[in-house]
């Protein structure tokens, strides 16, 4: 392991034993072992690539000089709240989604004994970052911004869940209103502020800048946060299961992804009417039609096609931006996810 990623645990570490004997609570021994399982279970499981942003983007703003034990410690501990978010909203997009796995093991809300108490643990979750923040950050000049952004992207976040969902309304399945500019605009607010431009916009406020003068970072960001989810849209269904860790569900909960919206343009009247049929279908036969015609119309090599454009595009983006700096951190991010597969 990475000597960054065994520092970066170890904060995990730290975080959870002061939100374990928080004196705002008065913790039982079972209230304890209940959030302690669950922060274990759901925070730092993932690829932690969110959270590994923050201290890469600061590094490459500090360009080259050491950081102190304290400025890791503390972009580390901001890293940790954006994987405490991503945690809240995963356990509670895996509800809403009927999903079964998750990075490996099944979704929270299916353990025994845990069902819809996720609910509520999504909640506590949640809640931890404001906690988390206001012991390590009350003093610094830049915490009130801290606080304004990482509402401001929860908002983002939760209003794209919100138009990701309310689109597969029973009653109003409707394939002819899915469309490039409004798959756009769904993974715009529901992946790309939290997963893209939130680790860099913390970064940028440890290190003294006004989020204001970084507007041009903030778009070649969205960008970046649009490609990475159509990826994820990609891997629903061409990604293997045991390396994503999870079981696609987008062809069952009848969602906007960008394959159907790709598979709509390329259809024939005859196979727009077979989709209409069988997209959002929960039963296999259905959901092998569908995989089957994504196949016949190629959507692999369209796929392919795409991630190419757009990594050509994101690049010359980047290569716009006046500060190297700038423009390190863009690259870093767009080289641990271009030609994900995972
Ligand atoms: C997830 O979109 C977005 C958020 C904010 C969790 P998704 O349902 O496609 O994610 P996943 O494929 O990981 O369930
Ligand atoms: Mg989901
Ligand atoms: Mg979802
Ligand atoms: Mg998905």
């Amino acid at each position: 392991m990475s000597e960054l990623r065994s520092k970066f645990l170890e904060v995990y570490s730290v975080l959870k034993a002061e939100l374990l004997h928080d004196p705002a609570f008065e913790f039982t021994d079972d209230s304890r072992q209940w959030v302690e399982r669950m922060l274990d279970y759901n925070v730092p499981g993932g690829k932690l690539n969110r959270g590994l942003s923050v201290i890469d983007s600061y590094k490459l703003l500090k360009e080259g000089k050491e950081l102190t034990n304290d400025e890791v410690f503390l972009a580390c501990a901001l890293g940790w709240c954006i994987e405490w978010l991503q945690a809240y909203f995963l356990v509670l997009d895996d509800i809403m989604d009927n999903s079964v796995t998750r990075r490996g093991q099944p979704c929270w809300y299916r353990q025994p004994k845990v069902g819809l108490i996720a609910a509520n643990d999504g909640i506590i979750l949640r809640n931890h970052i404001p906690r988390i923040l206001k012991k390590h950050f009350r003093q610094k000049p830049y915490y009130v911004d801290l606080l304004d952004l990482f509402n401001e992207v929860e908002f983002q976040t939760a209003s794209g869940q919100m138009i990701d969902l309310i689109t597969t309304l029973e009653g109003e399945k409707d394939l002819s209103k899915y469309s490039l500019p409004l798959h756009r605009r769904i993974v715009q607010y529901k992946t790309a502020y939290y997963s893209f431009y939130l680790p860099v916009a913390c970064a940028l406020l440890m290190a003294g800048e006004n989020l204001e003068n970084h507007v041009n970072v903030k778009d070649t960001l969205i960008e970046m946060g649009i490609y990475f989810q159509v990826q994820d849209d990609y891997l629903d269904c061409f990604g293997a299961p045991e390396v994503i860790g999870k079981v696609g569900t987008d062809i069952e909960d009848f969602k906007c992804s960008w394959l159907v919206v790709k598979a709509l343009e390329r259809s024939t009247e005859e196979q727009k009417k077979q989709l209409y049929e069988v997209y959002g279908k929960a039963d296999e036969a259905s959901v092998a039609k569908v995989k089957e015609l994504y196949k016949v119309l190629d959507l692999q090599g369209v796929f392919a096609e795409y991630e190419s454009k757009s990594y050509e595009k994101l690049v010359k983006f980047i290569e716009c931006h006046p500060s190297k700096a700038v423009q390190a951190v863009l690259k870093s991010f767009l080289a641990k996810i271009y030609k994900r597969q995972k």
